[in-house]
This record gives structure tokens, C-alpha cells and sequence, in this order.
């Protein structure tokens, strides 16, 4: 009976990032959820200071506009030389994934502590206006000279991650899950996310 209840819930990913969208399936393929997008129309201004409230903010308002459970991802990438820069405002740093990474590298260019951090934040929510759950994530490595590594999104080709040699963009995506800000938030929220589906029906 349980079993069944599982089967049919269904959880919104409040993201139009199709890269973070892509990873949230392959990280929820084990789960009894039915993975769906938000719908492209809803826009949640992100008007929070830190990834915690923005990942919030999504989570409640497309809960709320969908009538589901919703997980949503703040995420970026801070730069120690940058004073923490582009951190929350990571995609409002040019239009386009390329466009970020020529700006960052060329901000870059006389830099040579090298040193940056990936935090994601987590958070799922529910309709009637609840926080079912937040976790955060946190990825130490390096912004590199230019980009490398075809895989992934974003910013991945030219982050390399501390102890592997590799950009985000030249490890497979197992490898990105094991070691990446997202993954490492996934692995917090995995067993709580799986009593709430077993007990909050
Ligand atoms: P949603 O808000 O709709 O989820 P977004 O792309 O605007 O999409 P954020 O506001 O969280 O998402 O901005 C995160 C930025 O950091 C964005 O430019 C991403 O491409 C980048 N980013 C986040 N995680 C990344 C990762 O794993 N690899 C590379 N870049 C990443």
C-alpha cells in the first residue's frame, strides 16, 4: 500500500538551468518520485542575500504555484581573489555560460591565488507554504587559465576540482556527483527526503 502511495508522488524541480535539472534526475533515479520541470512561464525573483534563502524562495513559490512538492538549487561559485565574487550572483554575471566564464577568467587574468568554492543549497518544499527540508553543499578547487573538459555546465570547464587535476567539464558525471557541491548537498538530503516520502504522504 505504502509502496503505491511512493509511486505516484510527485516532486517539481523549480529550476529552468537545464543542467541542474539533468543532474537532479540522475541523482533522484532511485527515488519513488516522478521528476518534472517547472513550468518554463514561472519566474522567482531571487531577491535573497545567501543561496539558502534564494533556494527557499524558489521551492515555496513553485510549490505553491503547482500544487507539489518542490525541490529547488541556489548554487555558485565564489571566488577567494573576487572577495567571494560571483557567489549568489553567479548567473547574473553575463548573459551566457560562455560570457560568464570569458568575464570570471578575465577578471582573473593578473590573479594568481587561484583558489574558489562551489556552494549549492538545497531546499524542498510543499504547497501549503512549508519547509520540508534544506541542506547545503560546498566543492574547494581552483578557477583555471582557460577552460577545459567538454562535459557538464555552467562554469564546470573551468573549475578544477582540489586533489584531481580535472575541471568539473573533464570528470564523468559519477565523479562530479561523488565530489560536486550538488552531489555532496544530494547526500544529505537522500535519507531524510526518503522517510518524508515514506511517512508524509
Ligand atoms: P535556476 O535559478 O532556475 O535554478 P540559474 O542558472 O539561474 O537557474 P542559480 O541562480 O542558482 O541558477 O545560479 C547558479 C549559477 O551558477 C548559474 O550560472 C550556473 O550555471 C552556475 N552553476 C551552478 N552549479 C554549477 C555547476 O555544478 N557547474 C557549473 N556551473 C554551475
Amino acid at each position: 500500500m505504502i509502496k503505491k502511495k511512493i509511486a505516484e508522488k510527485q516532486l517539481i524541480i523549480a529550476s529552468s538551468n537545464g543542467g541542474k535539472v539533468k543532474e537532479f534526475r540522475q541523482l533522484l533515479q532511485n527515488f519513488p518520485v516522478v521528476v518534472i520541470s517547472k513550468p518554463r512561464e514561472l519566474q522567482v525573483d531571487e531577491t535573497g542575500k545567501t543561496f539558502a534563502e534564494n533556494a527557499r524562495l524558489k521551492a515555496l513559490a513553485v510549490a505553491k504555484a503547482t500544487g507539489h512538492w518542490s525541490l529547488a538549487d541556489d548554487s555558485g561559485l565564489s571566488v577567494d581573489a573576487l572577495a567571494g565574487a560571483p557567489g549568489v550572483l553567479s548567473s547574473r554575471y553575463a548573459d551566457s555560460d560562455s560570457g560568464r566564464i570569458a568575464r570570471l577568467l578575465s577578471e582573473m587574468a593578473t590573479s594568481k591565488d587561484r583558489r574558489a568554492h562551489f556552494s549549492a543549497a538545497l531546499c524542498i518544499a510543499s504547497p501549503n507554504n512549508e519547509v520540508l527540508l534544506e541542506v547545503m553543499g560546498r566543492c574547494e578547487g581552483f578557477i583555471t587559465n582557460a577552460p577545459r573538459g567538454h562535459g557538464g555546465f555552467g562554469y564546470d570547464p573551468i573549475f578544477e576540482v582540489e586533489s584531481t587535476g580535472l575541471t568539473f567539464a573533464e570528470m564523468g558525471h559519477k565523479k562530479k556527483q561523488e565530489l560536486g557541491h550538488r552531489g555532496r548537498a544530494f547526500a544529505l538530503l537522500e535519507p531524510v527526503l526518503q522517510s518524508l516520502l515514506t511517512f508524509r504522504q
